[in-house]
């Protein structure tokens, strides 16, 4: 079944400072649950655009603000969440077949992705009926 507590969670990560600055570090088997095999992030969003509107058959994501603030929306097919990203040592983790949508996006915001697949079209589903059902056929 879709366990919500393991599909959606937000990680905080741990800050290197000192009085240079700080230095956050993002590792596969050390604070990242799988291997990243594509980095990717999304900038010059307007506040009033929502992206997203899809889920993923198999692909596990951390979302990362390093600069700015958005909202995530996620649905696993039983919950429905509103997430809030503002910090550089939050990422939120999703797992496939969790439908995302972000929102009031900040003008300075700089959304990092890690993602554990290459980008595949395929792995796309952009329509929200299929989706349901998708997550339903998971859970029995
Ligand atoms: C997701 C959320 C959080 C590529 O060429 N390579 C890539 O790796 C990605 C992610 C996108 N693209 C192209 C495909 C589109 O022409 O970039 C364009 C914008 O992508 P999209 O409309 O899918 O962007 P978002 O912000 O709606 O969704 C993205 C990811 O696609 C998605 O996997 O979970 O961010």
């Amino acid at each position: 079944m879709n366990n919500n507590k393991s599909c959606v969670r937000m990680l905080e990560f741990p800050v290197h400072g000192d009085e240079r600055g700080s230095l956050i570090s993002l590792q596969t088997n050390e604070n990242i649950p799988f291997e990243v095999r594509r980095v990717y992030y999304i900038f010059g969003t307007s506040p009033a655009v929502i992206r997203g509107k899809h889920a993923h058959y198999k692909l596990e994501q951390i979302l990362v603000a390093v600069s700015g603030s958005c909202e995530i929306t996620t649905h696993d097919g039983i919950c429905l969440k509103k997430h809030s990203l503002s910090s550089p040592n939050m990422g939120l983790y999703i797992k496939d077949l969790v439908w995302r949508e972000m929102s009031n996006f900040s003008e300075d915001c700089v959304l990092l992705v890690l993602a554990s697949h290459e980008y595949n079209q395929r792995d796309y589903i952009h329509d929200y009926q299929l989706f349901l059902e998708e997550a339903k056929n998971e859970s029995e």
